[in-house]
């Protein structure tokens, strides 16, 4: 039982199997790079825009993607001055890659958008706007 040339097929048969995972892992490693590239939401464009000075108290806020995104499943948040975070009422989507909400009642002060959005290749992306009201 089990010969020399029993061992050694089985060695082959072991090596052959596992370049053939090799091979797939590498290949999806390849693709998930690839799809990186170019699938994330990236924020292309923005009201208010980045670091930017807007009159308030109240104003329209636009956020526009390179991608088409999921509004259903994107978050927009805004951080006040002194901390308070509130999540923003998303209006129906204008245009499939971006998304559209409204500020209200907004003193003076340093604040943040914050949002989360989830893109067409089912990858969740996030970022922060910083921005003044005046
Ligand atoms: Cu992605």
């Amino acid at each position: 039982m089990g010969g020399k040339s029993l061992d050694g097929g089985y060695e082959v048969n072991r090596a052959v199997h596992r370049d053939w995972k090799l091979s797939l892992l590498a290949l999806f490693l390849i693709m998930g790079a690839t799809t990186s590239l170019w699938a994330h939401a990236i924020l292309k464009d923005s009201t208010p825009k980045l670091n930017s000075t807007v009159q308030g108290p109240d104003f329209d806020i636009t956020l526009r993607y390179n991608v088409r995104i999921d509004g259903g499943r994107s978050r927009v948040r805004l951080v006040s001055p002194d901390g308070t975070v509130s999540t923003l009422k998303l209006a129906d989507q204008a245009s499939p890659d971006s998304l559209q909400t409204h500020a209200a009642g907004l003193k003076p002060g340093t604040y943040k958008l914050q949002w989360q959005v989830l893109a067409s290749d089912g990858h969740m992306s996030r970022g922060e706007i910083p921005f003044t009201v005046n």
